[in-house]
């Protein structure tokens, strides 16, 4: 048997030794403080916030922000983080993805040094959770036709509107939400703070994925915040997208974390169980599903790698990213749902993991823009012809 079976392209040995480092520690955490808990957690669908002051102990929070309590690795370093978290599970990485990608660097980018100094410091050390706030009941796919609204009053701005499916709104400090400010229709970014009269953040009910995370609505009525609230230094749709260019870089490598789980438990299942008087990791369909994700897992790493390099490098292009998130979820989720089958009757229960990682890709190749809609944003650039309307 090859040696680096796990590794045939050799990925590591493209890492320097601080983002080896940053893999080690961040595998290291993700298996000690987060892996025993997660069955209890997915089935009785909780979430820890204690979670959050962990992994900001660990430094994993706003990890590539230089300054604010934050440690300033790079890019690839976060992507690495990111696998190793979603290892263990799509929840946890969300939980991360949404404080840092979503939350952290809208404020440390489009943010005032006040803003700064008083929110990143909490945040990276998990002492304050947050929720970023783009999707509505009626704006999904198509966030510009929200309807959250912003009104501009004496000393600041009133704002009305709901948010839908909103990762950690219900245990959330501090809200980042977007709202189309009433004079000139363009879209912004608010600062809310829990507490503040007329927001709240309900707890949606019944989810059959990303059951280990915890999902709500953003009710705003009539929330008055002061100017000191508004992200001074971004307006329209470019201000979430380039939030959500790095949730979805983090996205491709995290996804690829809960497909190697699913194989490598597909492979030493194989190995353990006997049928038909030998394993079946001996059988043909067997070892040729084994080979289909070997090989899936490891071009989609090599493609985040290069997409990491290219942000490092500040010479990407959303559409690379759209390329990563679209084809490493659908990857990981047809991995996911192999991998459950070839567990046979013990693939269902949650005891193995494998259907708990799968559900959860449902979500994950759904959120942060689905699957179909990347293929557009990629037809796009590729025809210049839209085709979303
Ligand atoms: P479009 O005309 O394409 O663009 C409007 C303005 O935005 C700019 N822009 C970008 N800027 C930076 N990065 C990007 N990726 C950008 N994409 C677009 C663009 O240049 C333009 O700027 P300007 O200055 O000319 O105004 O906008 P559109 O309305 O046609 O958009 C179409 C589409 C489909 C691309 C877009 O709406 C889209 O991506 N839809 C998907 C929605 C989505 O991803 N929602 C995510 C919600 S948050 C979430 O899911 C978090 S889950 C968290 C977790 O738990 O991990
Ligand atoms: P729709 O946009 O209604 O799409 C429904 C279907 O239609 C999809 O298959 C889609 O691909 C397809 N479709 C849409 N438009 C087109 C088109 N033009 N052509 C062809 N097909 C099309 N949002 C946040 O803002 N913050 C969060 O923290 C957050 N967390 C989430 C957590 C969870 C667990 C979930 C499930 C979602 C979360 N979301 C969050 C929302 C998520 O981003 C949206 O669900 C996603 O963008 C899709 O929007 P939608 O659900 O309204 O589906």
């Amino acid at each position: 048997m090859l040696s680096h079976w796990d590794d045939l392209l050799l990925l590591d040995s493209q890492l320097s030794e601080e983002e080896k480092l940053v893999q080690t520690s961040a595998r290291e955490f993700a298996q000690a403080e987060l892996m025993p808990g997660i069955l209890m957690a997915n089935r009785h669908e909780s979430f820890d916030p204690t979670i959050m002051r962990r992994m900001g102990q660990a430094g994993l929070l706003g990890s590539t922000i230089e300054g604010y309590g934050c440690a300033g690795i790079n890019y690839v370093s976060y992507g690495l983080v990111a696998r190793e978290i979603e290892r263990v599970d799509s929840g946890y990485r969300s939980a991360m993805s949404v404080q840092s990608s979503l939350v952290m660097h809208p404020i440390n980018t489009f943010g005032s040094e006040q803003q700064k100094q008083k929110y990143l410091p909490k945040l990276a050390s998990g002492e304050w959770i947050g929720c970023f706030g783009l999707t509505e009941p009626d704006a999904g796919s198509d966030p510009a036709s929200m309807l959250s609204v912003a009104k501009t009053v004496d000393g600041g701005y009133l704002l009305s509107g709901n948010k839908m499916w909103i990762t950690n709104s219900p245990i959330a400090d501090v809200f980042v939400v977007w709202a189309k400010k009433q004079e000139d229709g363009k879209i912004y970014g608010f600062i809310l703070e829990k507490g503040m009269e007329g927001l709240s953040a309900p707890k949606i009910e019944g989810k059959q994925s990303l059951k280990a995370s915890i999902t709500g609505e953003i009710v705003m009525d009539n929330v008055f915040v002061t100017e000191s609230q508004l992200l001074p230094k971004v307006s329209g749709l470019k201000g979430p997208f380039s939030c959500l260019n790095m949730a979805r870089y983090g996205i491709s490598w995290g996804v690829l974390g809960a497909a190697e789980f699913c194989w490598h438990a597909a492979r030493q299942y194989g190995l353990d169980r006997k049928q038909f008087g030998k394993p079946l990791a001996q059988t043909q369909l067997f070892q040729t599903k084994l080979a289909n994700m070997q090989t899936e897992i490891s071009l989609g790493l090599q493609a985040s790698l290069q997409v990491g390099r290219l942000i490092d490098s500040k010479r990407f292009d959303p559409a690379m990213i759209s390329m990563v998130k679209r084809n490493n979820c659908g990857k990981a989720l047809d991995i996911a749902r192999h991998a459950r089958d070839m567990h046979g009757g013990n693939g269902i229960s949650d005891e193995f993991h494998v259907i708990r990682h799968m559900i959860n890709l449902e979500t994950v190749n759904t959120y942060e823009g689905t699957y179909d809609v990347h293929g557009l944003i990629l037809g796009r650039a590729q025809t210049g012809l839209q085709a979303f309307f």
